[in-house]
């Protein structure tokens, strides 16, 4: 009696082990198309930052989803771009990784755009040997009409892909396209530990919400001539202690950021710390100091510092 008992269970274990499903979800697309509002909405966290700038996110990003058959391992990566400086050539190279290892690749577009400014990245696309999914971003601001006209350019510029009108910042057609990529994920056991949600230091968030703050009070060329710096992260039973300095290229850029009398930097300060303690669930306390480090941008050392090459 209990053989078969024991044979049923066994083949439930094998069974539900086969149908585990895991896999990379790789977001590319042009700057500002919605790639981090999406895996945001499809990690529940923000994870990566977003602003109404292009060339808000530097690197790639994952951003993982865990459930009891399956693992969703999101990469958020950099608007496509032709660099004209050093950090932008690694922004790319970003990029390139995130073709390589795709088990699922998302090709974002918003109404109304164009092509990507990169050939190659394109032709990758339409050739890919994987699934590619196309949604096409912010149809909030659309109409029928357009609608219907975008969708049958895309159909006819990259045939393989199947197409998904998505606003991902009101969630329509958000879930459709999960449940899509779910279908699409190989089967394979899970690649992280399932209580992962991502592959970044605490810090690198800490980097990134003040970063952020920056491209929304500063203007023109400043905030992409700026790197952050955590160089204290301190967990104490209340209060988490943060040390972080702002890097910009040139001295006048630092007045810029510092403001009469402190007080832009002051707001930068207040409004990333009420992000932090949203963030980690706890009291912060961030002190910030701005720095100038020439060049930084074009410097390979400096950017293999602040992660940003292998
Ligand atoms: N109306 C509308 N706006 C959206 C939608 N999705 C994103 N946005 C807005 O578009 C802007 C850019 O969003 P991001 O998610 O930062 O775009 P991104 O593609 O990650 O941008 P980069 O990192 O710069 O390449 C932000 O202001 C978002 O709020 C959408 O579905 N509808
Ligand atoms: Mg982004």
């Amino acid at each position: 009696m209990w053989l078969p008992q024991l044979l049923l269970f066994l083949q439930k274990e094998i069974s539900s082990k086969m149908a585990h499903k895991a896999g990379f979800v790789n977001i590319i697309g042009n700057p500002n198309v919605g790639k981090s509002t999406l895996m945001n909405a499809f990690v529940g966290e923000k994870l990566s930052i977003i602003t109404s700038k292009a060339q808000t996110t530097r690197h790639r990003i994952l951003g993982i989803v865990n459930g009891e058959d399956f693992q969703m391992i999101l990469s958020d990566t950099p608007g496509i771009i032709k660099p004209a400086y050093q950090l932008q050539e690694s922004m790319m190279s970003f990029v390139k990784s995130a073709f390589e290892d795709a088990d699922v690749l998302i090709y974002m577009v918003e109404i109304g755009e164009q092509e990507l400014k990169d050939e190659a990245f394109f032709d990758q696309i339409i050739q890919a040997k994987i699934p590619v999914l196309l949604l096409l971003n912010k149809i909030d601001k659309s109409n029928q009409e357009e609608l219907e006209s975008q969708v049958a350019l895309w159909t006819e510029k990259v045939p393989n892909a199947e197409i998904f009108p998505i606003s991902a910042l009101e969630g329509f057609n958000v879930a459709e396209v999960f449940n899509r990529i779910i279908e699409l994920l190989p089967e394979a056991p899970p690649f992280y530990p399932k209580d992962t949600l991502t592959d970044k230091p605490e810090r690198f968030f800490v980097n990134e919400i003040i970063r952020e703050k920056i491209l929304m009070h500063y203007k023109k060329e400043i905030p992409y001539s700026v790197e952050i710096d955590t160089q204290e992260f301190f967990e104490e039973e209340k209060i988490i202690r943060m040390r972080s300095v702002i890097m910009v290229e040139r001295d006048t850029q630092k007045g810029i950021i510092i403001g009469h009398k402190g007080a832009a930097l002051k707001r930068v300060g207040v409004e990333a710390r009420k992000d932090l303690e949203k963030f980690f669930g706890k009291q912060v306390h961030l002190e910030l100091y701005v720095k100038v480090n020439k060049n930084w941008r074009s410097d390979q050392r400096q950017l293999k510092r602040f992660g940003y090459n292998d």
